[in-house]
């Protein structure tokens, strides 16, 4: 079983999509364990972003993820980080395959509509920026 960190980020929330991506994941059999609403500090920001902090997009990644409140989440599945990534699509909506979130709501490749982890490696250290143990729910 693996865990992956999904953020509906704002472009997303901005057109009221939360509902609709988090559906496509629980569709996909994906099991939500954690769910909030919140506004991404600049510090969390740039502790998500941090493999990103020498590229010359990192400043405008991080007022982009702090310009509204998000929704972040934890699906867990089998193969969910590949899963998750496929339903998603490319980084890149315009290079993204029609049917996947970012095909149909990505609008560039910041303004991309989620973030979704790349590794367990990665998931573990996402899922503890954003949420506590108690927040996580094993059913
Ligand atoms: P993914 O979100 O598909 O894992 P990453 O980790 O390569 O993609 O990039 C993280 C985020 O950084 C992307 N979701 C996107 O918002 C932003 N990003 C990546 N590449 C660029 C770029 N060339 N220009 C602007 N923003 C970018």
């Amino acid at each position: 079983m693996e865990r992956s960190l999904v953020l509906i980020k704002p472009d997303a929330m901005e057109r009221g999509l939360g509902g609709t991506i988090i559906g496509r994941l629980q569709q996909q059999g994906l099991k939500l364990l954690a769910l909030k609403l919140l506004h991404v500090d600049e510090d969390l920001a740039k502790r998500h972003y941090a493999i990103h902090r020498d590229k010359p997009f990192f400043n405008d990644l991080v007022e982009y993820i702090t310009s509204m409140p998000i929704i972040a989440c934890v699906f867990e599945g089998e193969g969910a980080i590949d899963l998750i990534r496929r339903v998603m699509g490319a980084t890149d909506p315009a290079k993204a395959e029609a049917g996947t979130v970012r095909a149909d709501f990505g609008l560039d490749i910041q303004r991309n509509a989620t973030h979704a982890s790349d590794s367990e490696e990665n998931a573990r250290k996402e899922i503890g920026l954003f949420f506590t143990d108690d927040e996580i729910f094993d059913y």
